[in-house]
C-alpha cells in the first residue's frame, strides 16, 4: 500500500500535479473522452503524421486499438509528438497516458524511471547506414568514422559499447531531433547514420537520394520496442498489455478485422474467450467483455498491423523476420486468454 500512496502524498505536499501512481488512468481517460498517446515526431511506419495531421504507423495502431477497446472508437486518441529526450518525462508527469514511440524496453527504464513496459510490438536491433561510395561493407571497417545519432536513446549507448569493444575510435555527431540527424547525415556531416534497423529503413526515405545509401549487415543490439505506462496503476498496465496480446493471439487464431464478427460463432473455446463470448475477461481489466473484438475490428490482428505499416508492400519493405509468430519461425508469443 505504502508504495502507491507515498508518491501521491509527496507530490501533493509539494503542490505538484503528480499523476504518478494515481490509481485510475482508465477513469481519467474515460472522463476526458480520449486517450492521450505519446508518439514520435515523425517516423514512417511507426508514428507519422500526414499533411492533414492524421497519424499512422504500428505504434499509432497500438494507441488506436486501446482507444477502440475502451470507447469502441479508435478515433478517440490525441497524439503528442515527443523527442527521444522528452518522452519519459512526458509519461512520468502525466502529460500522456501511454508512450507508444519506438521505445526500447531496457532494465533501467523499467526499474529506475517509474515506468512499466506492457510488451513488445516490434522486435528490432541497431544497425548502420553509410553512403555506398564510402566503400565499406562491414561495420568493423568504421574505425575513425563520424557517427550521426539521436540524443536520449539506447542508440548512443550501444554505439559507444560497439566501438569500444572493437577497439575503434569514432566521433559522435548527436542531435535531439531525428530530422536534424537525417539532415546532418544527408549533408555529409558524418560518415555513418546509426539507429534501430527499422528507423534506418524509415529515415532512408527522407534522404535526397535513398539509392546512394546502404545498410551494413551488422545488428549490434537487441531493441525490443513496446508501449510503456507509469508504474502504480496495474489495471492500466493490464489494459495495454492485454490489448497488445489480443492482437497477437488474434493472428494465431486466424481472426482478422474482416472476420471478427463471424468468428464469435466459431465454437472454438479459445476464440470464444478472446472475443468475450465466454467468460468475463474484459470486465476483469475494467472494460467490456468484447473489448478485443473492438480492438481487432479497428486495427486488425498483428499481421494486418505489420503489413499495413511496415511490411513488404509498404515503402519500408520490411520482412516479418523476428516479428513473425513463434509457430512461423519468429518470436511473437502472447500468453493465453484463460
Ligand atoms: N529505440 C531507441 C531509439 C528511439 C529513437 O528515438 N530513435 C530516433 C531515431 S530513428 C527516432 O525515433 N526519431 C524519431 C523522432 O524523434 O520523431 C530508444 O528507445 O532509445
Amino acid at each position: 500500500m505504502g508504495k502507491t500512496i507515498l508518491p501521491i502524498v509527496a507530490g501533493a505536499a509539494l503542490g505538484l500535479t503528480v499523476s504518478v501512481a494515481s490509481a485510475a488512468t482508465l477513469d481519467e481517460v474515460k472522463a476526458r473522452g480520449e486517450l492521450v498517446c505519446g508518439v514520435s515526431q515523425g517516423l514512417p511506419g511507426f508514428s507519422n503524421p500526414d499533411a492533414q495531421g492524421n497519424w499512422s504507423g504500428i505504434d499509432v495502431d497500438v494507441c488506436r486499438a486501446i482507444a477502440a477497446a475502451i470507447f469502441g472508437d479508435d478515433s478517440k486518441v490525441s497524439y503528442t509528438p515527443l523527442s527521444a529526450k522528452e518522452r519519459f518525462t512526458a509519461l512520468q508527469s502525466g502529460e500522456v497516458d501511454l508512450l507508444s514511440r519506438n521505445t526500447t524496453w531496457t532494465m533501467s527504464r523499467d526499474s529506475e524511471l517509474g515506468l512499466n513496459f506492457a510488451g513488445v510490438n516490434y522486435y528490432d536491433g541497431q544497425g548502420f547506414m553509410v553512403r555506398k561510395d564510402l566503400g565499406v561493407s562491414s561495420a568493423l571497417e568504421l574505425g575513425g568514422a563520424a557517427v550521426c545519432t539521436n540524443t536520449g536513446t539506447t542508440t548512443e549507448l550501444n554505439v559507444a559499447d560497439y566501438f569500444r569493444a572493437n577497439n575503434m575510435e569514432y566521433e559522435v555527431v548527436a542531435f535531439e531531433k531525428a530530422d536534424e540527424v537525417v539532415a546532418a547525415y544527408d549533408a555529409g556531416r558524418c560518415d555513418v547514420f546509426t539507429t534501430d534497423a527499422s528507423g534506418l529503413y524509415a529515415q532512408r526515405l527522407k534522404l535526397a537520394n535513398p539509392g546512394e545509401h546502404m545498410v551494413l549487415p551488422e545488428i549490434i543490439s537487441k531493441e525490443p520496442l513496446g508501449p510503456a505506462v507509469r508504474q502504480g496503476d496495474d489495471q492500466w498496465l493490464d489494459i495495454v498489455k492485454w490489448t497488445l496480446n489480443a492482437l497477437v493471439n488474434a493472428e494465431e487464431m486466424g481472426i482478422t478485422s474482416a472476420n471478427v464478427e463471424e468468428m464469435k460463432g466459431s465454437g472454438d473455446p479459445a476464440i470464444a474467450r478472446l472475443l468475450g463470448v465466454e467468460g468475463s475477461f474484459g470486465e476483469a481489466i475494467g472494460l467490456d467483455n468484447d473489448w478485443a473484438v473492438k480492438a481487432i475490428a479497428a486495427v486488425g490482428n498483428y499481421s494486418e498491423m505489420f503489413e499495413r505499416n511496415v511490411g513488404p508492400d509498404t515503402d519500408l519493405g520490411i520482412q516479418r523476420g523476428l516479428n513473425a509468430l513463434w509457430k512461423d519461425g519468429g518470436i511473437l508469443y502472447a500468453p493465453p486468454v484463460r
